[in-house]
């Protein structure tokens, strides 16, 4: 899937410049020039020295959160977030397809992490891309907004106490209220064959969910064939069902045909609001614990972060609560670095324990994905592209530039595994104890006991008719030879493999240790393998096969199981799902998070994004995100005022709080609270940017 020799020829294709600026309409500015996507950012690196929530960071569900929190007027928000605005690489993160043609991954907007090599995957070190920039990952993701199924959901919301506020119903409810869904032309869902249930979305939120505005022929084939080898046709993937073949939604604007993502969604649209404001450039290096809190949970008094490695730490002090949203990785790194984690870890790198939590970066688990790729007859987004690339048009109109892969497939076990699947189910709930006594990365109980009640879950949902491998159509790849080739990607979707991330330095500006332990458990290689032949027999049935000539990769010698796992050992990566590193389970089982999202032993500090969910889903992560993020409000709002809160339209300055941020135009340069003034990014807009045309999922 990310062979060398893919990636080559991907950066052969040259990446032509789309870009919103030009002559088309200038949606970015207001009649006195004001640029409106900046009115709750700050660019001159003045903020104010104490605020009541400090987010720690922009991405996905940092930004959600802190537009829903700065709803209420009373309550000053900080959002801190490492990467930079994106204004300079706007068209890499508006235009869909952009994401294929002009990706940034690789690029300074990459964190470009890489797990360490792993004995399963030949001893190859995996690429771990993250988004760095406001948005975080949704800005560089590949749109699919898809939803975990209610069985998934409500396995979840058991495993903790008072995690009914976790169940399906309640995260229906918030996915929907963070979503505004748009049907499709008519057109393209003829030509794509498209079936979706409205009453299954919402239709008031600030995320834009729909289809591109361009299908190309041979989606319009995917369900059918799909049929034909026993995953049959969704209706409805998004209302609890969510297994099956189906054209998914795409988190797209239909409007001008960009990517909604947490900063367009969230925060552009907003007006002018006094109490909010979100710092970009900003590393948050440690939490400060407040130095009475010796005794009983911690308080964070206040959030140290830094522009750059070598610049100097400043602090902003919080008065309510602080709120990790650093993703899967940065999270449970910012804890370690505060002395929130394992004690053998923190006594490894010399950072007092403030809180003993074995579990901080334990019961890590991801998705893997690779793929069968044949050389087409057909028409591919890729081909299409390099052939118009001089000519296609500029910008926010164009419907071809909206085209995202969208086809894709959740097959349940027994279309993977037939009936063997009792046997598979039996062998593997036999072998929990040897599991748990070999395979965690861990010396604490507690941890081991953590992964025992995810591998329960797992296997418990084995037994149902979600889906245990992801299978998706890819028409915007290339290969070494040509760009007509059409890729059915296999993503092992309930891994039992269980692996952790840590720190070995102090320096928040080192990437922690990453150890995946992909495939450590078997289980999850005959899954893969099983996904992979379903994956080839695809290809190769009608209606589908008769846009394919052949089979490319990895071709007829490739035969055998044992030929499928050696095959798959060098060639699966991520399918970009890092999640669980901050498990929401008891504190008993190593969790992180408690119902509620707090941080055991911490009075005023909680995670909300992907680290949390203690299992994986059959989905891609981004709509749970979302909806985590709403619920996540809800309960931080419900605790901090009962009374009717204001609405995002009329939002007025902060009257009664001693937390007033200072306004720019009168702020003196104080250096202790402002980040250095540095004239806005040319760097950043000289950024080569990577034409990766990777299958982003
Ligand atoms: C290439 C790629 C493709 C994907 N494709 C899809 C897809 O098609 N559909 C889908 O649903 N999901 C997809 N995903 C997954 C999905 O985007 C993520 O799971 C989700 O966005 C994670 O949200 P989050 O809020 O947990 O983290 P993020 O969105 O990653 O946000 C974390 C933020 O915290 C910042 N941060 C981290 N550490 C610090 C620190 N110390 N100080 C300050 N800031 C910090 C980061 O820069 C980032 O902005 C994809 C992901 C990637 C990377
Ligand atoms: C934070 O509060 C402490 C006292 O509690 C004070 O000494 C410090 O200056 C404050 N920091 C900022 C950035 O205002
Ligand atoms: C939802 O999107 C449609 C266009 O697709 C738009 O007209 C409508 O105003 C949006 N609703 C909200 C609540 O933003
Ligand atoms: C779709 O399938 C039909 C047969 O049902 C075939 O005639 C057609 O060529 C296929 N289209 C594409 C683009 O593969
Ligand atoms: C797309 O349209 C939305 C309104 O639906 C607007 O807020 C946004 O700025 C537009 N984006 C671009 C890049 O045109
Ligand atoms: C410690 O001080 C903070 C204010 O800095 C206060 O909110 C908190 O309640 C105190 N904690 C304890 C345990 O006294
Ligand atoms: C710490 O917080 C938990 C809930 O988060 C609470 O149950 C417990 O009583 C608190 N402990 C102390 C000593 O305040
Ligand atoms: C796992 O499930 C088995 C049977 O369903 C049960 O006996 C065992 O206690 C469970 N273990 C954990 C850790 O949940
Ligand atoms: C998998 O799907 C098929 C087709 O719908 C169904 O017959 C079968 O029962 C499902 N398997 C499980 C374990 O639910
Ligand atoms: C930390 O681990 C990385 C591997 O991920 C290694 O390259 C680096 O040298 C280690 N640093 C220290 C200080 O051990
Ligand atoms: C804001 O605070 C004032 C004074 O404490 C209170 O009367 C009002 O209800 C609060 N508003 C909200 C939206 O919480
Ligand atoms: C962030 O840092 C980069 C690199 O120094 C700079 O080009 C950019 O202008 C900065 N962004 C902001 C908002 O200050
Ligand atoms: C989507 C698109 O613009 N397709 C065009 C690509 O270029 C060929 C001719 O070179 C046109 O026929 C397509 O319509």
């Amino acid at each position: 899937m990310r062979s060398l020799s893919l990636l080559l020829a991907a950066l052969s294709l040259s990446s032509p410049s789309f870009g919103f600026t030009g002559s088309h309409r200038d949606i970015y500015h207001d009649r006195n020039g004001h640029d409106l996507r900046r009115r709750n950012i700050v660019y001159d690196g003045q903020i104010a020295n104490t605020y009541d929530f400090v987010i720690v960071g922009g991405g996905t569900a940092g930004l959600a959160l802190a537009s829903r929190l700065s709803e209420d007027s009373n309550h000053t928000v900080l959002v801190l977030e490492a990467g930079d605005t994106g204004d300079a690489v706007a068209s890499s993160i508006d235009i869909p397809g952009n994401a294929y043609y002009s990706s940034l991954l690789g690029s300074s907007y990459d964190w470009g992490y890489q797990t360490v090599q792993q004995p399963s995957a030949a001893n190859r070190a995996i690429s771990w891309p993250r988004g760095k920039v406001l948005g975080g990952s949704s800005a560089v993701n590949g749109l699919y907004a898809v939803r975990p199924s209610k069985v998934e959901v409500d396995a979840w919301a058991a495993m903790v106490d008072g995690g009914d506020k976790w169940d399906w119903n309640s995260l229906f409810a918030t996915m929907k209220q963070s979503e505004n869904f748009t049907a499709p032309s008519a057109q393209i869902q003829a030509e794509g064959n498209i079936m979706y249930d409205p009453s299954s979305h919402g239709t008031a939120g600030p995320v834009h969910v729909s289809y591109p505005g361009y299908i190309l022929p041979v989606v319009g084939n995917w369900t059918t064939t799909l049929s034909d080898i026993g995953v049959p046709f969704s209706a409805d993937a998004n209302g609890g069902d969510g297994w099956g073949g189906f054209i998914a939604t795409s988190t797209i604007n239909q409007a001008n045909w960009t990517r909604s993502y947490s900063r367009s969604a969230y925060i552009d649209p907003l007006p002018p609001r006094a109490n909010l404001a979100i710092l970009a450039n900003a590393t948050v290096t440690r939490l400060i614990f407040a130095s009475n809190s010796t005794q009983g949970n911690l308080t964070v008094s206040s959030v140290e972060f830094a522009s750059t490695r070598s610049a100097q730490r400043q602090t902003v002090n919080v008065t309510k609560e602080v709120i990790l949203a650093g993703g899967a990785i940065g999270s449970p790194q910012v804890l370690m670095l505060s002395g929130v984690g394992p004690k053998d870890v923190l006594e490894a790198v010399n950072i007092p324990v403030n809180v003993e939590l074995p579990g901080v970066g334990q019961h890590l688990q991801d998705h893997i994905s690779t793929q069968v790729t044949f050389q087409t007859s057909e028409d591919t987004a890729a081909s299409i592209h390099q052939a118009n690339s001089t000519t296609l048009p500029n910008g926010q109109s164009s419907p071809f530039l909206s085209f995202i892969n969208s086809a894709t497939a959740y097959a349940n076990i027994s279309a993977l595994l037939g009936d063997y699947y009792t046997t598979f189910q039996a062998n593997i709930a036999s072998a929990l104890e040897t599991s748990a006594s070999t395979l965690v990365p861990s010396q604490y109980p507690e941890v081991a006991e953590g992964y025992k009640a995810i591998y329960n879950t797992t296997a418990s949902l084995l037994n149902t008719p979600i889906g245990q491998i992801e299978i998706l159509l890819s028409l915007t790849g290339t290969s070494q030879s040509t760009n007509k080739v059409i890729a059915i990607q296999a993503a092992l979707q309930h891994p039992f493999s269980q692996g952790r991330l840590y720190i070995n330095s102090t320096d928040a500006f080192d990437h922690p240790v990453i150890d995946p332990a992909y495939v450590s458990h078997s289980a999850d290689i005959v899954m893969l393998r099983e996904g992979l032949k379903l994956a080839r027999k695809l290809g190769g049935t009608a209606p589908l096969s008769s846009a394919v000539i052949n089979e490319i990769s990895p071709g007829s010698a490739v035969q055998s199981d044992d030929d499928w796992d050696a095959w798959a050992a060098q060639n699966f990566g991520t399918e970009f799902h890092p999640s669980c590193s901050c498990a929401m389970l008891p504190q008993s089982q190593g969790g992180v998070v408690d119902a509620n999202l707090k941080v055991y032993g911490t009075a005023n500090l909680r995670v909300a994004d992907a680290s949390v969910f203690p299992i994986q889903f059959a989905a891609h992560l981004q709509m749970p995100v979302y909806g985590l993020a709403e619920q996540a409000a809800n309960i931080i709002r419900a605790e901090y005022n009962g009374v009717v809160l204001a609405q995002p339209s009329s939002v007025t300055p902060p009257t009664a709080t001693s937390t007033g941020i200072r306004p720019s135009s009168t702020s003196s340069g104080n250096s202790k609270s402002g980040a250095p003034r540095t004239p806005l990014s040319t760097a950043a807009a000289a950024l080569v940017a990577v034409a990766a045309i990777f299958a982003l999922l």
